[in-house]
Protein backbone atom coordinates (compact mmCIF):
# COMPACT_ATOMS: atom_id res chain seq x y z
CA UNK A 1 0.00 0.00 0.00
CA UNK A 2 1.43 3.65 -0.95
CA UNK A 3 1.54 6.18 2.10
CA UNK A 4 2.35 9.63 1.87
CA UNK A 5 5.35 10.90 3.45
CA UNK A 6 4.32 12.21 6.92
CA UNK A 7 5.91 15.97 6.00
CA UNK A 8 3.00 16.16 3.40
CA UNK A 9 0.53 18.65 4.57
CA UNK A 10 -1.75 18.82 1.28
CA UNK A 11 -4.07 16.98 -0.89
CA UNK A 12 -3.57 19.80 -3.44
CA UNK A 13 -1.05 19.77 -5.94
CA UNK A 14 -1.70 22.98 -7.39
CA UNK A 15 -1.31 24.48 -3.95
CA UNK A 16 2.04 23.45 -3.24
CA UNK A 17 5.09 24.72 -2.78
CA UNK A 18 7.39 21.49 -2.56
CA UNK A 19 6.38 18.41 -4.07
CA UNK A 20 7.76 15.03 -2.92
CA UNK A 21 8.40 12.78 -5.95
CA UNK A 22 9.26 8.63 -5.43
CA UNK A 23 11.48 7.13 -8.25
CA UNK A 24 11.99 3.41 -6.90
CA UNK A 25 14.18 2.57 -9.94
CA UNK A 26 17.75 1.07 -9.54
CA UNK A 27 18.16 -0.22 -13.38
CA UNK A 28 21.63 1.82 -13.56
CA UNK A 29 23.26 1.00 -10.37
CA UNK A 30 25.98 -1.68 -10.28
CA UNK A 31 26.71 -1.61 -6.94
CA UNK A 32 27.21 -4.95 -5.66
CA UNK A 33 24.33 -4.15 -2.71
CA UNK A 34 20.87 -4.23 -4.23
CA UNK A 35 17.86 -2.23 -3.02
CA UNK A 36 17.77 1.52 -3.58
CA UNK A 37 14.41 0.69 -5.30
CA UNK A 38 12.89 0.33 -1.53
CA UNK A 39 13.96 3.32 -0.24
CA UNK A 40 11.08 6.01 -1.78
CA UNK A 41 8.31 3.57 -0.15
CA UNK A 42 10.80 2.79 3.25
CA UNK A 43 11.68 6.64 3.85
CA UNK A 44 7.85 7.18 3.60
CA UNK A 45 6.64 4.41 5.97
CA UNK A 46 9.49 5.21 8.87
CA UNK A 47 8.80 8.79 8.69
CA UNK A 48 5.33 8.40 9.41
CA UNK A 49 6.42 5.29 11.94
CA UNK A 50 8.73 7.39 14.16
CA UNK A 51 8.39 11.06 13.31
CA UNK A 52 4.72 11.35 14.14
CA UNK A 53 3.36 11.19 17.61
CA UNK A 54 -0.01 9.38 18.39
CA UNK A 55 -2.24 10.48 20.92
CA UNK A 56 -5.62 8.56 21.61
CA UNK A 57 -6.96 9.48 17.75
CA UNK A 58 -4.65 12.37 17.14
CA UNK A 59 -1.48 11.94 15.20
CA UNK A 60 1.02 14.98 15.26
CA UNK A 61 4.31 15.00 13.66
CA UNK A 62 7.62 16.23 15.30
CA UNK A 63 8.77 19.03 13.54
CA UNK A 64 11.84 20.49 13.08
CA UNK A 65 12.43 23.66 15.67
CA UNK A 66 10.61 26.30 13.23
CA UNK A 67 7.91 24.49 11.89
CA UNK A 68 7.09 23.39 8.18
CA UNK A 69 5.77 26.78 6.49
CA UNK A 70 5.84 25.19 2.86
CA UNK A 71 2.60 23.13 1.70
CA UNK A 72 4.13 20.19 0.96
CA UNK A 73 2.31 17.45 -1.72
CA UNK A 74 3.59 14.10 -1.99
CA UNK A 75 3.20 13.11 -5.57
CA UNK A 76 4.00 9.19 -5.13
CA UNK A 77 6.19 7.01 -7.32
CA UNK A 78 7.07 7.41 -10.53
CA UNK A 79 8.94 5.46 -13.17
CA UNK A 80 12.29 6.02 -14.39
CA UNK A 81 10.67 7.18 -18.35
CA UNK A 82 8.40 9.75 -16.67
CA UNK A 83 10.85 11.47 -14.53
CA UNK A 84 11.45 14.80 -17.56
CA UNK A 85 7.96 15.47 -17.83
CA UNK A 86 7.08 14.89 -14.15
CA UNK A 87 10.17 17.34 -13.13
CA UNK A 88 8.69 19.67 -15.88
CA UNK A 89 5.31 20.21 -14.68
CA UNK A 90 6.44 20.41 -11.15
CA UNK A 91 9.18 23.41 -12.31
CA UNK A 92 6.83 25.17 -14.68
CA UNK A 93 4.72 26.11 -11.81
CA UNK A 94 7.96 27.20 -9.88
CA UNK A 95 7.46 24.52 -7.14
CA UNK A 96 10.70 22.52 -5.90
CA UNK A 97 11.02 19.22 -6.10
CA UNK A 98 12.22 16.72 -3.63
CA UNK A 99 13.23 13.41 -5.22
CA UNK A 100 13.74 10.16 -3.67
CA UNK A 101 15.83 7.24 -5.40
CA UNK A 102 16.81 5.27 -6.74
CA UNK A 103 20.34 5.37 -8.13
CA UNK A 104 22.27 8.52 -8.57
CA UNK A 105 22.19 8.63 -12.22
CA UNK A 106 18.48 9.73 -12.36
CA UNK A 107 19.83 12.72 -11.05
CA UNK A 108 21.36 13.20 -14.46
CA UNK A 109 17.61 12.86 -15.87
CA UNK A 110 16.18 15.63 -13.22
CA UNK A 111 18.92 17.67 -13.91
CA UNK A 112 18.51 18.04 -17.29
CA UNK A 113 14.99 18.87 -17.35
CA UNK A 114 15.73 21.67 -14.58
CA UNK A 115 18.32 23.16 -16.40
CA UNK A 116 15.85 23.16 -19.80
CA UNK A 117 14.07 25.99 -17.84
CA UNK A 118 17.01 27.36 -15.36
CA UNK A 119 19.54 27.24 -17.68
CA UNK A 120 23.12 26.12 -16.65
CA UNK A 121 22.27 25.46 -12.67
CA UNK A 122 24.51 25.48 -9.76
CA UNK A 123 25.12 21.99 -8.96
CA UNK A 124 25.63 21.39 -5.40
CA UNK A 125 26.62 17.47 -4.94
CA UNK A 126 27.17 15.62 -1.57
CA UNK A 127 28.80 12.39 -2.17
CA UNK A 128 32.04 10.26 -0.86
CA UNK A 129 32.20 9.50 -4.63
CA UNK A 130 32.38 12.71 -7.57
CA UNK A 131 30.39 10.26 -10.10
CA UNK A 132 32.95 11.72 -12.44
CA UNK A 133 33.84 8.79 -14.78
CA UNK A 134 34.45 10.48 -18.64
CA UNK A 135 35.09 6.98 -20.21
CA UNK A 136 31.79 6.08 -19.60
CA UNK A 137 28.52 7.57 -20.10
CA UNK A 138 25.12 7.38 -18.74
CA UNK A 139 26.17 5.53 -15.90
CA UNK A 140 25.63 5.98 -11.95
CA UNK A 141 29.69 6.74 -12.42
CA UNK A 142 29.42 9.48 -14.52
CA UNK A 143 26.63 11.62 -13.60
CA UNK A 144 28.71 15.05 -13.81
CA UNK A 145 29.57 14.05 -16.85
CA UNK A 146 27.18 13.46 -18.40
CA UNK A 147 25.19 16.72 -16.94
CA UNK A 148 28.32 19.14 -18.08
CA UNK A 149 26.06 20.83 -20.45
CA UNK A 150 23.54 21.43 -17.80
CA UNK A 151 25.52 23.05 -14.90
CA UNK A 152 27.82 26.33 -14.54
CA UNK A 153 31.11 23.91 -13.06
CA UNK A 154 32.87 27.17 -11.66
CA UNK A 155 29.74 27.52 -9.68
CA UNK A 156 29.22 23.86 -8.69
CA UNK A 157 30.66 21.95 -5.67
CA UNK A 158 31.27 18.55 -4.54
CA UNK A 159 31.17 17.76 -0.97
CA UNK A 160 31.85 14.67 1.53
CA UNK A 161 34.09 13.14 -1.84
CA UNK A 162 36.59 10.99 -0.23
CA UNK A 163 37.44 7.81 -3.13
CA UNK A 164 38.07 9.01 -6.39
CA UNK A 165 39.44 7.42 -9.12
CA UNK A 166 42.18 8.81 -11.00
CA UNK A 167 40.47 9.62 -13.91
CA UNK A 168 38.04 11.92 -11.68
CA UNK A 169 40.84 13.90 -10.03
CA UNK A 170 41.80 14.46 -13.36
CA UNK A 171 38.55 15.92 -14.20
CA UNK A 172 38.01 17.88 -11.06
CA UNK A 173 40.82 19.78 -11.98
CA UNK A 174 40.59 20.17 -15.72
CA UNK A 175 36.94 21.49 -15.67
CA UNK A 176 37.46 23.81 -12.08
CA UNK A 177 34.77 22.19 -9.86
CA UNK A 178 35.61 23.06 -6.13
CA UNK A 179 35.57 20.18 -4.09
CA UNK A 180 35.15 20.12 0.35
CA UNK A 181 36.53 16.65 1.51
CA UNK A 182 35.56 15.45 4.75
CA UNK A 183 38.78 16.64 6.43
CA UNK A 184 38.46 20.01 5.03
CA UNK A 185 35.57 20.41 7.29
CA UNK A 186 37.15 18.83 10.34
CA UNK A 187 39.89 21.14 9.65
CA UNK A 188 38.64 24.49 9.20
CA UNK A 189 34.89 24.32 10.44
CA UNK A 190 31.31 24.17 9.50
CA UNK A 191 30.56 27.75 9.40
CA UNK A 192 34.08 28.75 7.68
CA UNK A 193 32.87 25.86 4.70
CA UNK A 194 29.35 27.04 4.80
CA UNK A 195 30.74 30.64 3.87
CA UNK A 196 33.29 29.41 1.13
CA UNK A 197 29.79 27.06 -0.13
CA UNK A 198 27.30 30.09 -0.38
CA UNK A 199 30.40 32.32 -2.03
CA UNK A 200 30.92 29.94 -4.79
CA UNK A 201 27.27 29.11 -5.46
CA UNK A 202 24.95 31.15 -8.29
CA UNK A 203 21.36 31.97 -8.69
CA UNK A 204 19.74 28.68 -9.69
CA UNK A 205 21.08 25.73 -6.92
CA UNK A 206 20.30 22.20 -7.44
CA UNK A 207 21.03 20.34 -4.29
CA UNK A 208 21.68 16.34 -4.42
CA UNK A 209 22.33 14.13 -2.34
CA UNK A 210 24.16 11.23 -2.10
CA UNK A 211 23.06 9.45 1.41
CA UNK A 212 26.76 7.73 0.85
CA UNK A 213 28.33 11.05 1.21
CA UNK A 214 27.05 10.73 5.65
CA UNK A 215 29.41 8.48 7.09
CA UNK A 216 28.53 5.17 7.54
CA UNK A 217 28.42 5.37 11.28
CA UNK A 218 24.79 7.79 10.71
CA UNK A 219 24.30 6.12 7.08
CA UNK A 220 24.75 2.33 7.33
CA UNK A 221 21.95 1.76 4.46
CA UNK A 222 23.53 3.03 1.33
CA UNK A 223 24.43 0.98 -1.73
CA UNK A 224 28.00 1.82 -1.59
CA UNK A 225 29.70 2.69 1.93
CA UNK A 226 32.87 4.13 2.34
CA UNK A 227 34.36 5.46 5.94
CA UNK A 228 35.56 8.72 6.76
CA UNK A 229 32.50 10.02 5.71
CA UNK A 230 30.40 13.24 6.79
CA UNK A 231 28.60 13.85 10.28
CA UNK A 232 24.57 13.76 9.92
CA UNK A 233 24.49 17.00 11.54
CA UNK A 234 27.39 18.22 9.18
CA UNK A 235 25.57 17.44 6.24
CA UNK A 236 22.36 18.86 7.54
CA UNK A 237 23.54 22.01 8.40
CA UNK A 238 25.29 22.76 5.46
CA UNK A 239 21.40 22.08 3.43
CA UNK A 240 19.38 24.06 5.95
CA UNK A 241 22.35 27.27 5.02
CA UNK A 242 21.66 26.24 1.25
CA UNK A 243 18.13 25.87 1.25
CA UNK A 244 17.87 29.29 3.31
CA UNK A 245 19.70 30.90 -0.03
CA UNK A 246 17.44 29.21 -2.04
CA UNK A 247 17.26 26.19 -4.03
CA UNK A 248 15.45 25.03 -7.43
CA UNK A 249 15.80 21.16 -6.16
CA UNK A 250 16.61 18.63 -4.26
CA UNK A 251 17.53 14.93 -4.61
CA UNK A 252 18.08 12.17 -1.97
CA UNK A 253 19.44 8.65 -3.47
CA UNK A 254 21.14 5.57 -2.74
CA UNK A 255 19.58 4.77 0.73
CA UNK A 256 19.63 0.83 0.24
CA UNK A 257 17.29 -0.14 2.82
CA UNK A 258 18.11 -3.59 2.70
CA UNK A 259 21.55 -3.52 4.38
CA UNK A 260 20.38 -0.42 7.34
CA UNK A 261 20.76 -1.32 10.85
CA UNK A 262 17.34 -0.95 12.18
CA UNK A 263 15.79 1.73 9.52
CA UNK A 264 18.15 4.55 10.82
CA UNK A 265 19.41 5.92 7.30
CA UNK A 266 15.76 6.48 5.86
CA UNK A 267 14.75 7.24 9.46
CA UNK A 268 17.55 10.19 8.48
CA UNK A 269 16.87 10.30 5.29
CA UNK A 270 12.90 11.69 6.30
CA UNK A 271 14.67 14.23 8.96
CA UNK A 272 16.71 15.87 6.41
CA UNK A 273 13.78 16.42 3.92
CA UNK A 274 11.65 17.70 6.52
CA UNK A 275 15.07 20.22 7.65
CA UNK A 276 15.52 21.30 4.69
CA UNK A 277 11.83 22.38 3.95
CA UNK A 278 12.56 24.30 7.37
CA UNK A 279 14.48 26.08 6.40
CA UNK A 280 13.12 27.47 2.85
CA UNK A 281 11.91 31.10 2.76
MN1 LIG B 1 26.70 9.05 -6.21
Amino acid sequence: MSVNICWANTKNFDDSNVVILGIPDESKSHSLRKGTSEAPHKIREISNIRDTYKREDEISTGLPFGGINKKVYDYGNILRTEVNDTIHKIISSSKIPISIGGDHAITTEIVKSISKKYGKVSLVYFDAHPDFIGSSRGYYGSVLYDVLSDIDTKSSVQIGIRTPEQEEIDNIKKYGLSVVTPLDILKNGITKIEESILDKIGQNVYVSVDMDAVDPAYAPGVSVPVPLGLRNLEVVYLLKSIAKRGIVGLDIMEVCPSYDIKDRTSHLASRMIAEVISSMI
